[in-house]
């Protein structure tokens, strides 16, 4: 992809009237010795937490399922992991992870919640699961129902969002590939997020790279002068 279909690159100059944050499933669960854990997700929190100062629009997205959620691999009888048809896709089953509730599921403890403008718990259907902050996976009817994040977003005046947080590739390369849908220049943080599978990291990245995601590192970010 050339730059010049590209409106901007590192370094990213933040404008804090169209640029936003997302903070994708900062959750016990998904740290060490959760319940769905993710290798370093701990290392990505306080560097996460150093860059709130920069933006004025800060989302914080939480999974959020209810007890015997069709994601979970214990409702099917079914090993973790292991891939179930539905809607016509396939659904990835999940160790239980992030119940409503339950102290796995809370925000990080080391997160803040003054600088949040919105948090968004996604994944609250029984019968359907959201990686992403901006539609939920294939529902019935083949579907994708909005989340209606990015209506929200647009309605704030937002043009570029910035990801960060877990997993980077499920709900972080989902959120980034739906903005750029929404027609969002969407740049995922490379150094703050952290995969489920660091071994698929090179199809991880052929992926995005597809989806028109673009890349960055957090010394990338710098507060416009
Ligand atoms: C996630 C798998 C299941 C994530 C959430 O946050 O990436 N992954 N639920
Ligand atoms: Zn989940």
């Amino acid at each position: 992809m050339s730059d010049t279909q590209h409106p901007s690159s590192p370094p990213y100059a933040l404008d804090r009237d169209t640029d936003a944050l997302l903070v994708i499933d900062l959750q016990p669960d998904f740290m060490p010795g959760g319940a769905l854990a993710v290798a370093e997700g701990d290392a990505v929190v306080a560097p996460i937490v150093a860059l709130l100062p920069l933006f004025h629009t800060v989302v914080a997205t939480q999974d959020w399922h209810p007890q015997g959620h069709i994601s979970f691999a214990s409702t099917h009888g079914a090993a973790p992991y292991a891939q179930l048809p539905l809607y016509g896709g396939e659904q990835t089953l999940w160790p239980d992870h992030c119940v409503q509730g339950s102290p796995g599921a809370a925000l990080h403890d080391a997160l803040p919640r003054e600088p949040l403008s919105v948090i968004l718990r996604k994944g609250a259907h029984p019968e359907c699961d959201s990686y992403s902050a901006f539609r939920e996976n294939l529902g019935p009817g083949g579907q994708r129902r909005t989340t209606g994040l990015g209506a929200l977003l647009r309605a704030r005046g937002v043009r570029r969002v910035f990801l960060c947080g877990l997993a980077r590739d499920f709900c972080v390369r989902w959120s980034a590939a739906d903005a750029v849908s929404e027609g969002f220049e969407a740049v995922l943080i490379d150094d703050l997020t952290r995969p489920v599978f660091p071994q698929h990291q090179a199809e991880t990245d052929r992926l995005l790279a597809a989806e028109g995601v673009r890349r960055a590192t957090a010394r990338d970010l710098v507060a416009r002068p």
